[in-house]
């Protein structure tokens, strides 16, 4: 038998007497806190929201006439959380923000002890140089950009193409914040030097093999492009194979070769395909979590609240909060959330509902 907690009890005239006396002493009762500090179930501040890619790409665009990706270090337009404006948090624990790089344009190189990933929105021609290896990133990707790895950016265009390219940047800078872990430096050098040939991690790691003798000993993943062709065909082969979760659709995570676990010690990733048609059931998760439309139209109710997404749109989905998702066309979804945390902790908790 499980029973609600205590009501919190009266703050009557002596009790706030003798709480005006100990305050001085940095001291206060527990027990006008208790029922907040332990609640029944997750209380977050965090609404549900959606940013549609129509509306921003615009801003975006005029953002990069103000000021130059180098002067400004890193263009982002920050998604923060509604209810928790000022914080540059879109869940309690995760960033999310919308990075722009113009042809021509650097970001110049540096290194933090936060994470983050890219999840690239709209265009090509442009890379990332990260530990020494270059990629070029293609809408789809997710890319890696490990903690205190050196990283810079650049868009020197690609196949004849110079256009603007924006991607999602998701970091754990809140997690840092909180635990006031956080370290960074700028490098010498604007651009780092290319210290091996591109596709070198994917061709070592990225073919279900790994090299037998090799150094890699950090918590993230040795990948650090995961290609959005390669990922995509997973899930039409899947599609032809096999019927969709009731709940999910055809979800797949993605792995750290060498753990199985997630890429990221901070931030879980995965991408799902929802069929034409698809009306999921409600599932809820403690990890607050981030979606990303790559392909198709469909609505997310969050918490009751309808929310129609199309491709580029992002939109979060608080911890707790019931998510049905549906799909009036093929939908894809890339997500991120703070999963690996919560399931080193032993705290994550899911459930998966059966709708009337
Ligand atoms: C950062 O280094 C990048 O490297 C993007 O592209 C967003 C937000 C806060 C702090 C550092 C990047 C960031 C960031």
């Amino acid at each position: 038998m499980t029973t609600a907690p205590q009501a919190q009890p009266d703050t009557t005239a002596d009790r706030r007497d003798y709480y005006d006396r100990i305050r001085p002493l940095n001291l206060t009762p527990l027990w006008e806190s208790l029922h907040a500090l332990v609640p029944r179930e997750p209380q977050t501040p965090c609404v549900p929201a959606l940013w549609r890619y129509d509306e921003i790409r615009p801003l975006l665009m005029e953002s990069a006439a103000l000021i130059t990706a180098e002067e400004a270090v890193r263009r982002v337009l920050v998604l923060e959380n509604p209810a928790i404006p000022g914080r540059s948090s879109i869940t309690q624990s995760l960033y999310a923000g919308l990075q722009l790089i113009m042809p021509g344009e650097v970001a110049p190189s540096h290194r933090h002890v936060q994470s983050a990933l890219r999840f690239i929105v709209d265009g090509k021609g442009a890379y990332t140089t990260v530990g020494g290896e270059r990629t070029t990133m293609y809408p789809g990707d997710f890319i890696i950009t490990p903690s205190w790895a050196w990283h810079d950016h650049g868009n020197e265009g690609i196949e004849g193409v110079a256009e603007p390219v924006v991607w999602l940047d998701g970091l754990d800078i809140p997690m840092l914040r909180f635990f006031d872990a956080g370290f960074a430096e700028n490098d010498d050098a604007k651009v780092q030097q290319v210290a091996r040939p591109e596709g070198h991690s994917l061709a070592r790691f990225g073919h279900n093999m790994v090299p037998v003798r090799h150094d890699h000993v950090a918590p993230t993943s040795p990948i650090f492009n995961y290609p959005y062709v390669r990922s995509r065909e997973a899930l039409a082969q899947l599609q032809k194979q096999e019927a969709p979760d009731a709940w999910l659709g055809h979800k797949l995570r993605y792995v750290n070769p060498l753990t199985g676990g997630a890429p990221m010690p901070t931030i879980g990733t995965n991408l799902q395909l929802l069929p034409r048609g698809f009306a999921g059931k409600t599932h809820r998760a403690t990890d607050g979590t981030v979606y990303s439309v790559v392909e198709g139209r469909g609505t997310a109710e969050i918490g009751g609240q309808r929310f129609d997404f199309g491709p580029r749109d992002t939109f979060v989905v608080p911890s707790w909060a019931p998510l049905r998702l549906s799909a009036s066309e093929e939908a894809v979804l890339f997500s991120f959330s703070d999963r690996p945390v919560q399931q080193a902790m032993g705290v994550l908790r899911e459930a998966f509902l059966q709708d009337a």
